[in-house]
């Protein structure tokens, strides 16, 4: 289970596959200019709707026709910028082809009243987050290039996507038994540097790995120096697995013993069993959605929607596609747009579609061509957002902001959680 949520949880490196395109080394990084601007704001001070619940997603910055005009910001409270990178020199860099967008993007959402987020890390990006907290001099460095971007760049806090500490992640990040316990004192360093920034993590559905190989059991001092972590509980089923599941199952105590490969409720008990304290978890969710063949054969992978293209050249360790490159992978707003399902969410006409009730998922079949979904749609965001009220968690982060389609998941999960 361990290896699979490494490879897996990820999910902003599944579907980071277009990221490494653009990611290339062909595009000039913005330097962090001298700070001046910007008087930083008090810390946890997020846009909270009335109800104090954090309603969060992150903005990729890769897609041509999703750019920061583009982004609705009604309905939330926090955005994150997806992503800044450590560096193989131990700072903090951006790596994108207009260094603008980064100020347009917190610009745009003091603008709208929301609070902004510079995401550090990713599938594709943590390649140098262990060396980078490694040695306090080197934790020292990063952790001053940061707050200097942040606050030249006007972001209200960070959110550390590292994926994963003590493992290897996308399969060459530099890594060490240490990862975990340097992590935390950079995370203390950090809110000394930068006292006024709010402080988050995106992590996988179960704590972080200890330099023994096996998950923290008492995580309750980096629950300390952060405002609240997103538990990433999408990827658990994939084409990494030997069967058909449920991509981002709110639940599966309810299932067979076999089929429990992790779920909304399992990382809540695993993450408060920890020390971390509910209400300073945030649950993970996606806009995204997995094709796969019923006759399940990983080397034959259903092609994904137009963000989500064929691998093509090799990923950032230099490994060539994985099997046929496909990637499987659809937007919410792609299902509609594929005839899955109608501009209401409801199963369009010559598809099967079904709603698993143990992990709250819905499933569309297209008996053509045989592929089988495994989505999200308002009942389930819904479902999701009742999860999260009733188990008193903070609030829910979605990858990716540009997923929805006209606010329909955002809409049903924020009603839900009121
Ligand atoms: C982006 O472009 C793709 C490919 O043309 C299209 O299918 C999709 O609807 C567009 N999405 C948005 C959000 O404009
Ligand atoms: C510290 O950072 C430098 C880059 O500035 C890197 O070369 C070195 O390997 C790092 N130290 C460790 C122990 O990872
Ligand atoms: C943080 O904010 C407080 C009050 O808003 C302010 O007094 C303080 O100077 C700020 N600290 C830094 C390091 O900017
Ligand atoms: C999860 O499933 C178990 C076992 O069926 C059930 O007792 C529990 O209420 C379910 N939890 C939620 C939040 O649906
Ligand atoms: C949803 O859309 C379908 C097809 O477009 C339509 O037949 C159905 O009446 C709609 N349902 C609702 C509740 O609007
Ligand atoms: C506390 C706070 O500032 N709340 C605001 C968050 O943003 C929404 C939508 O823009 C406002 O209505 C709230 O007043």
């Amino acid at each position: 289970m361990l290896i699979a949520l490494s490879l897996l949880s990820a999910l902003p490196l599944a579907l980071a596959a277009p990221t490494c395109t653009l990611k290339t080394s062909s595009y000039a990084a913005p330097a962090p200019t001298p700070s001046s601007v910007s008087t930083p704001t008090n810390p946890s001070s997020g846009n909270t709707t009335t109800n104090g619940m954090i309603s969060m997603a992150w903005y990729a910055d890769w897609h041509t026709n999703f750019t920061v005009s583009d982004i609705s910001w009604a309905g939330y409270t926090h955005m994150a910028f997806f992503t800044a990178q450590p560096s193989s020199s131990g700072t903090v860099e951006v790596l994108i082809s207009d260094p603008t967008m980064v100020d347009q993007f917190t610009a745009a959402a003091k603008t709208n009243n929301v609070k902004s987020l510079l995401t550090i890390g990713g599938w594709d990006g943590s390649l140098y987050w262990s060396s980078s907290v490694a040695t306090a001099q080197n934790r020292s460095t990063f952790a001053n290039s940061i707050a200097q971007y942040a606050q030249a760049h006007g972001f209200d806090g960070l959110d550390f996507d590292w994926e994963y500490p003590a493992k290897s992640g996308v399969g060459c990040n530099t890594m060490s038994p240490q990862d975990s316990d340097n992590f935390l004192s950079f995370m203390q360093e950090m809110r000394q540097i930068a006292p006024n920034l709010t402080l988050s993590a995106a992590t996988s559905i179960v704590p972080w790995v200890g330099s023994t190989g096996s998950p923290l059991t008492d995580v309750s001092k980096y629950a300390s120096s952060l405002d609240w972590i997103e538990v990433m509980n999408y990827d658990v089923y994939g084409d990494f697995s030997s069967v058909t599941g449920p991509n981002s199952p709110l639940n599966d105590t309810c299932a067979s013993s076999t089929d429990q490969q992790g779920s909304a409720v399992s990382a809540i008990a695993a993450w408060t069993k920890a020390g971390f304290p509910a209400n300073k978890l945030s649950t993970a969710v996606t806009g995204n959605s997995l094709n796969l063949y019923t006759t399940f054969d990983k080397t034959n992978i259903p092609i994904g929607d137009s963000w989500s293209p064929p691998s093509t050249t090799a990923d950032v360790c230099g490994n060539p596609p994985v099997g046929n490159g496909n990637t499987g992978i659809y937007n919410f707003w792609a299902l509609i747009e594929g005839g899955f399902i109608t501009q209401n969410g409801t199963v369009a006409s010559g598809m099967v579609g079904m709603f698993d009730e143990c992990s709250q998922t819905p499933f569309v079949y297209n008996p053509s061509t045989s592929v089988l979904v495994s989505y999200d749609d308002p009942q389930s965001f819904t479902a999701k957002g009742q999860l999260i009220k009733q188990a008193g968690l903070a609030g829910f982060a979605m990858y990716e902001a540009g997923g929805d389609y006209k606010g329909m998941l955002v809409q049903a999960i924020n009603s839900a959680m009121a």
